[in-house]
C-alpha cells in the first residue's frame, strides 16, 4: 500500500525495545532481538512498527530522557542494528515510525550540559530557566518559580545552586524542558527529523507534543497552577498544566514542523506518518490539528478515554468501568473527526495497565474472549489502530503487591510522595497494582521457556508468572487464539473498504453490557453500498439484546466471531454469550 495517506488503512505496533526480545542475555531488549522477530509480526500482518525510543540516555526514564537524538544507546545495539532493522521492515512491506521526544532533553544531553554551564552560555536560553520567586532564599520549599506539580511527582523546578537559578522540568528532573520560544531549538529539532528521514524512517510518534508551548508572560513570567485538594495530604502542589498544555503558539509550531521537515514525504517521496501524544488535548483542537488542509499532523492520541475510570485522585484510583461512558466518548470522537481530520484508536501503550485486566475479564474462563471482544471493537472503528506489544496474546497485569518489584520512575516518586504525605503503604499499593506502567513494561511473553524466552540472562523487570499459560509459541500454534483473532481483524481493514472508510453510528448508547455500532460506506460507481454492524457482550453474563432497524444487517455475513457456536440471530434480536462478539456484512 504505497502513495497517499498510506497510513488510512495501515494498523501500526508499537514496540517497547526494553521489554521485547532481549538478543544478548543482559536482560534488556535489544534491536537485534526485534530483527530476530520480524516474521512473527509479519505473520500478524501489522503495516508499521512504532518503536519507544532506542537513542543514547541514561534511563532515568527508560529512554524518554535523551542524551543524543543521532546515536543509539549501547544497550540497545548500533546505528548499523537500526539500518538492518529498516532494511528488515522494508523488505516485508512494513514500516518504521520512530519516537519524537523534544518536549525535553536528558540532563546528559550536550545541549543541557552547555545551558547549565552559566547565564551567559550561548545556550542558556534553549531550556526554562527562572529566578527564585521574589522575596525566597533560592533551593528552599516554595522557593520554586512556580507550584507546578510534575507528572512524576514534586515540583516541576530543580534548582540550580552554581547558577542561582532553577530549570523547569515537566517529568523528572532528568527530563529538562526545551524552549521552543527559542527559533535554534525548533530549527535543532527539525534538523535531526531530517537526519531521521534520510536514514529511511518513515514517520514520528511525537511524545507529549501539545506541552511544548508554554503560556508565558511578555515579562517572560510564569503563573501559579490552582491548588488540588484531591493530592495526598501533605502535597502542597498547584495544577499547572492550564499554562502548558495546548499552548498558544502549538499550532504554530507544528505547521512549521511540517514545512520544514514533513512536507517533502520521506523514502521515495511517500508521505510520513505522524502522530502526536496530547495529554489533555480537547477534540476541538484534534480536528484543527488533524485536519489535512492545516498541514499539522495526521493523528493524534488522545487520552479522553482512556481517562473515564479515573477516580477523584486520577490514575491512581481507578474505578469500575460504566461502559456507556467509554461508548459516548468514542463515539464523540468517530463522530467529531468524521469529516476532517483522523482518529488513532488504541486501548494500549507502554504507559497504560492491560486493557484485558483492566476492562476485560482476565479470569481462565474469560481472557481469550475478553480479549478478542476488546480487540473487535477498536478495530472495526475508524482510524489507525496501535497494538501495544502482548496485547495480541491477550497478556494481562502483573500487579505486584509490594512497591520492590517496581522500576518505573512514576510509580516509585508517586509512591515515595504519597507516603511521606502520610499515607499507608497498603492504600497506595492498592492504586498503584492495577494502574502501574510496569503493568505494560513487563518482557513480551514468548514461550513457556525460563523467562518467557525473553532472555537468556536476568530481565531488567520480571517476567509475569502467566508466561506458562499466555505466550506466542502457544498462540500461534493455535487457530482460535487471541493472536489469530488480531490477525483476522487486521485482514478484514485491509480487505474491506468499509473499515477504513465506513461512516459510524453507534447502537444503544444507555446499553451497560452491549457495546454495538455499524460502519456504512455508501458505495462508489463500481461497488454497491456496506454495512458492517459489530455487536459485542462486554461483560461475564450473557445478554440478550434487540438491535432496532438491524435485522438486515443481521441477516448478513458473519465475518468475524469471538465464539463460532454462537446462537444465529432472529430477526432483530440476538443472544450472546459472556463476552461474546460478532462482525456482520450486508
Ligand atoms: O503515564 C502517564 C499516563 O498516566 C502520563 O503521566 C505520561 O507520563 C504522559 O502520558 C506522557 O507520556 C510520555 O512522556 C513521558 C514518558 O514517561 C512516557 O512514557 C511517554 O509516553 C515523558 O517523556
Amino acid at each position: 500500500a504505497h502513495g497517499r495517506e498510506w497510513w488510512r488503512t495501515a494498523v501500526v505496533y508499537q514496540i517497547y525495545p526494553r521489554s521485547f526480545a532481549d538478543s544478548d542475555g543482559d536482560g534488556v531488549g535489544d534491536v537485534r532481538g526485534i530483527i530476530g522477530r520480524l516474521d512473527y509480526l509479519q505473520q500478524l500482518g501489522v503495516d508499521v512498527v512504532w518503536l519507544s525510543p532506542i537513542y543514547s540516555s541514561p534511563q532515568d526514564d527508560n529512554g524518554y530522557d535523551i542524551s543524543d537524538y543521532q546515536d543509539i544507546d549501547p544497550t540497545f545495539g548500533t546505528l548499523a542494528d537500526v539500518d538492518e532493522l529498516i532494511a528488515g521492515l522494508h523488505a516485508r512491506g512494513m514500516r518504521l515510525v520512530m519516537d519524537l521526544v523534544v518536549n525535553h532533553t536528558s540532563d546528559e544531553h550536550p545541549w543541557f550540559v552547555e545551558s547549565r554551564a552559566g547565564k551567559d552560555s550561548p545556550k542558556r536560553d534553549w531550556y526554562w530557566w527562572r529566578p527564585p520567586r521574589p522575596g525566597t532564599v533560592g533551593g528552599t520549599p516554595g522557593a520554586e518559580p512556580t507550584n507546578w506539580h510534575s507528572f512524576f511527582s514534586g515540583s516541576t523546578w530543580e534548582w540550580d545552586e552554581a547558577s542561582g537559578e532553577y530549570y523547569l522540568h515537566l517529568f523528572s528532573r532528568k527530563q529538562p524542558d526545551l524552549n521552543w520560544e527559542n527559533p535554534e531549538v525548533r530549527h535543532a529539532v527539525y534538523d535531526m527529523m531530517r537526519w531521521w528521514v534520510a536514514r529511511g524512517v518513515d514517520g514520528f510518534r511525537m511524545d507529549v507534543i501539545n506541552l511544548i508551548s508554554k503560556v508565558v508572560g511578555e515579562d517572560g513570567s510564569l503563573p501559579d497552577g490552582a491548588v488540588d485538594p484531591a493530592l495526598p495530604a501533605g502535597v502542597r502542589f498547584g495544577d499547572g498544566s492550564p499554562h502548558y498544555t495546548n499552548g498558544p503558539r502549538l499550532e504554530e509550531f507544528l505547521a512549521e514542523m511540517h514545512r520544514e521537515v514533513l512536507a517533502d514525504g520521506g523514502r521515495d517521496g511517500d508521505v510520513l506518518l505522524t502522530v502526536g501524544e496530547m495529554p489533555g488535548v480537547t477534540l476541538e483542537l484534534a480536528r484543527s490539528v488533524t485536519d489535512p488542509a492545516s498541514r499539522e499532523l495526521d493523528m493524534v492520541f488522545t487520552f479522553e478515554h482512556m481517562g473515564v475510570d479515573h477516580g477523584e485522585r486520577g490514575k491512581w484510583q481507578l474505578r469500575p468501568l460504566h461502559l456507556p461512558d467509554l461508548k459516548a466518548n468514542m463515539a464523540a470522537w468517530q463522530e467529531g473527526l468524521a469529516d476532517a481530520g483522523w482518529n488513532s484508536l488504541y486501548w494500549n501503550n507502554h504507559d497504560q495497565p492491560r486493557v484485558v485486566s483492566r476492562w476485560g475479564d482476565d479470569s481462565a474462563e474469560h481472557r481469550v474472549s475478553s480479549a478478542k471482544t476488546l480487540g473487535t471493537v477498536l478495530h472495526m472503528l475508524r482510524g489507525t489502530p496501535y497494538v501495544y506489544q502482548g496485547e495480541e496474546l491477550g497478556m494481562t497485569n502483573v500487579g505486584w503487591a509490594e512497591i520492590e518489584d517496581y522500576r518505573d520512575i512514576e510509580t516509585l516518586n508517586y509512591y515515595r510522595e504519597s507516603v511521606s504525605g502520610g499515607a499507608s503503604d497498603g492504600e497506595v499499593m492498592a492504586g498503584i497494582g492495577p494502574v502501574s506502567r510496569d503493568n505494560a513494561r513487563t518482557p513480551m511473553q514468548w514461550d513457556s521457556a525460563p523467562n518467557a524466552g525473553f532472555t537468556t540472562g536476568t530481565p531488567w523487570l520480571s517476567v509475569n508468572p502467566s508466561y506458562v499459560e499466555i505466550n506466542a509459541a502457544d498462540a500461534v500454534a493455535d487457530p482460535d487464539s487471541v493472536f489469530h483473532h488480531y490477525r483476522r481483524l487486521i485482514e478484514l481493514r485491509h480487505a474491506l473498504d468499509v473499515v477504513v472508510d465506513g461512516r459510524f453510528e453507534l447502537l444503544l448508547p444507555e446499553h451497560e453490557q452491549v457495546f454495538a455500532y455499524t460502519r456504512t460506506s455508501d458505495g462508489g460507481p463500481t461497488s454497491r453500498g456496506r454495512t458492517l454492524l459489530v455487536v459485542a457482550n462486554w461483560s461475564s453474563e450473557p445478554v440478550a439484546v434487540t438491535l432496532p432497524g438491524q435485522a438486515r444487517a443481521l441477516a448478513g455475513e458473519l465475518v468475524l466471531t469471538t465464539h463460532l457456536d454462537g446462537a444465529p440471530a432472529d430477526g432483530e434480536a440476538v443472544t450472546l454469550a459472556p463476552w461474546e462478539s460478532r462482525v456482520y456484512l450486508a
